[in-house]
């Protein structure tokens, strides 16, 4: 039976043949656990990725049976439709941002290293959650070593600058650590270029007490294809465009279910990533259901009309409604 795997999971895999330590390895291997499709003709993959993590987590553990299981704090697991890994000097704001858009209970404070280890925090846009996590700050001379695996782990990399304070030399030891960990994504390399690194987006925040015109400077001088959102989690400026522009940077779509003759659930959409078809929503669903597919039928979808019927290899779009029939 054919494996049907996804771009998304040959990327991962990518990421597992590149990773050169065992943590870059680990995490490789859980993100092509997560991403790859759950039907039969994977399943003697999905049970060699299984074996190759098992021995990699006996491994961080000393090999020993029975020892005391090891608790990576810089290892965030994933929820929601999409994980966005803050950094930041210092006092930047990032757990303000958290504390403004999530539940979690963060250390907003006046003073630095407020923040010792990765937090996360759910934030809702429109129908999705999607996940923020805060992180502990890095300077010049310090960085925690294990927040290189957080951001090799989350889907989007947010760099806080404080738009109070000198955002060029933010920027600068904030790229400085980046390029040095190779952990922002340059798609212009010829190599496409690191499989585990993330794409990045720029938060200008406290621009209720900035220079006016600070945000669009630091956009001028900065060389890289950045997105540039200026907010203040403190005064609650620009907040729901944030959330929106961080789904559109997510670069993934929801789609309703719909059972034959009932109304979609159009309270709970399944998120994938943009360019998912028809198939990969049944393997989304669960691994059996691609295997029972026998057609569908689709709505609230650009060029064609409400309830077609729609192939297996049907290109799904956001917000569309989706009836699956099976064998
Ligand atoms: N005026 C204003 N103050 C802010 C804003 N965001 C954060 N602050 C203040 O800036 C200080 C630092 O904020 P935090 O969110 O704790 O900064 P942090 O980046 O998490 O700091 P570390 O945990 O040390 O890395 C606090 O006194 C906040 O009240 C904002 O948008 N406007
Ligand atoms: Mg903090």
């Amino acid at each position: 039976m054919p494996a049907n795997l996804t771009p998304q999971y040959k990327k991962a895999e990518e990421g597992y043949r590149s990773a050169s330590t065992d943590d870059e390895k680990r995490l490789a291997l859980e993100e092509m656990l997560r991403l790859i499709p759950r039907h039969k003709g994977t399943e003697h993959i999905q049970a060699e990725i299984k074996k190759k993590l098992s021995k990699l987590r006996e491994g961080a553990e000393g090999g020993k049976k029975g020892a005391a299981k090891h608790v990576d704090i810089f290892h965030v697991p994933k929820s929601g439709a999409g994980q966005v890994a803050l950094i930041g000097l210092p006092n930047s704001g990032k757990s303000a941002i958290l504390a403004a858009l999530t539940k979690a209970k963060v250390n907003v404070a006046d003073y630095p290293f407020a923040t010792d280890k990765p937090v996360p925090g759910m934030m809702q846009f429109e129908d999705v959650q999607i996940q923020l996590v805060d992180t502990p700050p890095i300077t010049p001379e310090y960085a925690a070593g294990g927040l290189v695996q957080t951001f090799r782990g989350c889907d989007l990399i947010g760099i806080v600058i404080d738009l109070s304070a000198d955002v060029l030399e933010q920027m600068e030891v904030i790229l400085k650590y980046l390029d040095e960990h190779r952990l922002i994504a340059d798609k212009s390399a010829a190599d496409g270029g690191n499989a585990l690194a993330h794409p990045g987006f720029v938060i200008g925040t406290k621009c209720d007490i900035a220079e006016p015109g600070t945000m669009d400077t630091l956009r001028e001088l900065c060389d890289r294809p950045f997105e540039f959102l200026e907010i203040s989690a403190g005064a609650g400026q620009g907040l729901p465009e944030f959330a929106a522009a961080i789904f559109r940077m997510l670069d993934i779509i929801r789609v309703y279910a719909k059972k034959p003759g009932k109304e979609p659930d159009t309270n709970d959409p399944f998120t994938l990533p943009r360019g998912s078809t028809v198939t990969d929503l049944a393997c989304h669903i669960h691994r059996e259901l691609a295997d029972k597919l026998k057609t569908a039928r689709a709505w609230n979808a650009p060029g064609i009309h409400d309830g077609q019927n729609v192939p297996r290899d049907h290109i799904l779009t956001d917000k569309e409604v989706v009836e699956l029939h099976f064998t």
